[in-house]
């Protein structure tokens, strides 16, 4: 419906442009009334329509929130691109499903268990001198304390770390600086051993922290070994930043119930709510990690179930670690730009509080402090480090900042609205309402040092009336404002129909640079060309005791093996590559009643593995529509029972072919010969060397037509010797690779055609 809308939108001002008359019964206007369009809205629908082939400027990376996974999207379109399967199986990209992701998923275990979920938070992308580089990006799991890392070379999950530690961690994904490391902070206090340690313990068993995961750039891995944990007081730690220029070797963390309260009304206590928001401040941790990291390497630190610890007591000692209080529940902490000053969201009040980092810096070399906390911890007088506090309105939760100096957003959950304000001279410059109640909002590159402005996304938690009711469990809303102008304008409506969307970060669509193929035989999970790749004319099946191991392949319309037979009892492991070139022509791969489901962009090779337990017959197919003869890329396990006999012989499988039909076929082929030459002589008569896409496909081609010509000798042996039945399916088979090679080279030739190649003298 809204692409219809926006069609006709275009077609409408085009329309009204040229003033043809003769398309009286489109124009503008009329569809302008007939849907009951304002000017504005026509406005915004120019602004955020993307016509047919058009890019977007930016590409949104948004958490998925309980579904685990990370969603795709175009700004200013708001078109989704893509779910990326993080914390949780993905079927259509193979996800969970192939050995090789299987074993990036297990990495995520807890305590042994697969989690098969992720409370998807916060997505971070890897920066280079406090700007997006374009390389990886990074998410947390708040519920079972995890950080997963994505390739953007293909969008696809490499690497999940579980921290040893914690029970649950919210301040995470944050990167430091030059993404040195991934900040993940824990949010529930627990112990940090396995074992049961009771409430009544709280204080002095129960722990939060700051984890610091070192980040290998060049491996695009994180390396646990070299990761550190700040301990912390069993205070909720919440968000966390990374400092930038001149606080660039700090992170700031908040938390809330700071009371260190337990609840528990089945023991006639009152709840976690009242306890936990009794006080007027909680704290903000500050932690030199700079110094934490120094400190590890010199033995500092203390090991704990595999994590470098530093406790707080070194922290302490070493002068790493302060605290300062902030209004009562705060939530989003956000590092101006130009890392000069820290914006606290005070969730319970109706202000934020500006921090200045050079008064921060200023009290803590003069070790000015107004106390300690019952863990030692100096405490930095509030009004010490205050730059500023300026009152936005009803529970601001998250800020974000815009290329205009000293401007930043901030999200009013309660009042459904996000003002725009100045942060240096502390006052409000614009507001407006969304809907509705706002958690966090993203401008462009808001969070790095050099914001680009132009948009806001803001995340809604709830829907309400914005779109068809789909029952009681509704979309987010993530809505499109255009902050370019003096006022902020409301663009679009996004439902988001997966999970609770937290937080998203949107990266300028130039600085990706995504693979369109593997190199043949990849496996990408390990980026590692694959142990059990297969190249052409290669694949093959090896039977063992118990074990039935197939090294197979995939290209336009054909599995290799087509049939594949085990005895009952039988591991089947299929490794399958596949051996396309050309972009876009992935080939899925899906069984019969074995869970199988299988994805093989153009290169890759992946495996499936199971048990065949129960004798019978298993078609399998390819699961992307990837030509004409889709449908005929198919083949058959077949598990035999143990011990059986063959009874019926191999030549009552099938039609009976003559003389009559072989001729027709070979006719056929040789018609279709003139198809492919006339493509070939378009295709070769053009600067086709120009376009790599069409010499990929080019090479495909070319396969096919050797595959073809290798069918058509066979078809004229069988013929030769008058044996039909052989001469008429090899023919038909000749015909087949006809078919695909004419197949990519049409598609070759309108590309050609769509991109404006000329001809070569
Ligand atoms: S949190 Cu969800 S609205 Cu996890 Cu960053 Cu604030
Ligand atoms: Cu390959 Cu359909």
């Amino acid at each position: 419906m809204k692409l219809k809308r926006r069609w006709a939108l275009t077609l409408g001002i085009a329309t009204a442009l040229l003033n043809h008359s003769a398309m009286a019964n489109n124009t503008l206007e009329e569809v302008m009334q007939a849907r009951g369009l304002t000017q504005k809205d026509v406005l915004a629908a120019a602004k955020t329509y993307t016509p047919t082939g058009g890019r977007d400027e930016y590409l949104a990376f948004s958490s998925g929130g309980q579904s685990g996974q990370v969603l795709v999207y175009g700004i200013p379109s708001m078109r989704i691109l893509k779910y990326i399967g993080v914390f949780t199986p993905e079927p259509w990209q193979g996800y969970g499903f192939d050995e090789e992701s299987k074993a990036v998923l297990a990495q995520g275990r807890v305590n042994g268990k697969d989690i098969n979920y992720g409370d998807a938070h916060h997505p971070a992308a890897s920066e280079t001198a406090g700007d997006y580089d374009g390389k990886y990006l990074f998410i947390n799991d708040k519920a079972n304390p995890r950080i997963a890392v994505i390739d953007l070379h293909d969008f696809e999950t490499k690497q999940i770390v579980t921290n040893p530690l914690y029970k649950s961690a919210h301040g995470g994904a944050f990167v430091t600086e030059n993404t040195e490391y991934v900040i993940e902070s824990a949010q529930y206090a627990a112990p940090y051993s396995k074992d049961y340690v009771p409430l009544e313990e709280f204080n002095d068993q129960y722990r939060g922290g700051v984890t610091y995961w070192k980040f290998n750039k060049e491996k695009g891995r994180i390396e646990p070994e070299n990761s550190f944990t700040v301990e912390l007081p069993p205070y909720s730690q919440d968000l966390s930043d990374a400092g930038k220029g001149p606080s660039s070797e700090w992170s700031f963390t908040n938390s809330f119930c700071t009371e260190r309260y337990v609840g528990g009304i089945e023991r006639g206590r009152p709840p976690f709510e009242a306890g936990c928001s009794a006080k007027d401040t909680d704290f903000l941790q500050m932690i030199h990690w700079k110094k934490a990291a120094e400190l590890v390497a010199a033995g500092k630190a203390k090991n704990i179930n595999g994590m470098n610890v530093i406790l707080m007591e070194t922290a302490v000692a070493e002068g790493i670690l302060f605290l300062v209080p902030e209004p009562k529940s705060p939530h989003g902490v956000d590092v101006t730009p130009d890392g000069s000053k820290i914006v606290i969201n005070g969730k319970l009040d109706t202000h934020v509080s500006v921090y200045s980092f050079e008064k921060l810096m200023a009290a803590v070399d003069a070790k000015k402090f107004e106390g300690k906390d019952a863990y030692g911890i100096p405490i930095i007088a509030m009004q010490d480090v205050l730059h500023t506090q300026v009152e936005l309105g009803l529970g601001p939760l998250h800020t974000q900042f815009d290329a205009k100096q000293c401007v930043a957003y901030t999200s009013l959950y309660v009042d459904s609205t996000i003002a725009r304000w100045n942060y240096c001279e502390g006052k409000v410059l614009d507001k407006i309402s969304i809907h509705y109640n706002v958690g966090h909002l993203m401008t462009m590159g808001g969070d790095t040092v050099n914001p680009d402005g132009k948009y806001l996304v803001s995340l809604n938690k709830l829907a309400i009336d914005r779109f068809n009711p789909v029952g009681p469990l509704h979309p987010q809303n993530h809505q499109l404002i255009d902050i370019s102008g003096d006022k902020m304008e409301l663009l679009y409506d996004m439902p988001v129909p997966l999970g609770e969307p937290h937080y998203v970060v949107a990266i300028k669509a130039d600085k990706l640079k995504p693979a369109i193929r593997y190199q043949s035989g990849w496996n990408s999970r390990t980026n590692q060309p694959s142990a059990f790749k297969t190249r052409a004319g290669r694949e093959k099946i090896e039977v063992t005791e118990g074990k039935v191991e197939v090294f197979g392949s995939t290209i336009r319309s054909h599995i290799t093996p087509e049939i594949i037979e085990a005895t009952e009892g039988d591991e089947v492991i299929i490794h399958l590559t596949n051996l396309e070139r050309a972009q876009d022509e992935t080939h899925g791969f899906a069984m019969y009643g074995q869970n199988v489901q299988l994805s093989i962009e153009p290169g890759k090779t992946v495996t499936t593995r199971f048990i065949a337990d129960k004798a019978g017959v298993y078609p399998y197919y390819c699961t992307e529509f990837c030509s004409a003869l889709h449908l005929e890329m198919q083949g058959y396990l077949l598990v035999k029972p143990k011990g059986y006999q063959a009874t019926v012989s191999e030549g009552k499988a099938g039609a009976v072919y003559t003389k009559a039909e072989y001729d027709k076929q070979v006719a056929t082929n040789i018609e279709t010969q003139g198809v492919i030459d006339s493509v070939v002589g378009f295709i070769t008569s053009q600067n086709y060397q120009d376009f790599p896409p069409v010499v990929a496909s080019v090479e495909d081609a070319t396969d096919q037509l050797n595959f073809a010509k290798e069918a058509k000798a066979k078809a004229d042996a069988a013929a030769a010797k008058g044996d039909w039945q052989n001469g008429a399916l090899w023919a038909n088979q000749w015909w087949q690779y006809q078919v695909k090679a004419a197949d990519i080279g049409l598609r070759a030739k309108a590309y050609l055609q769509e991109h404006g190649s000329k001809p070569v003298k």
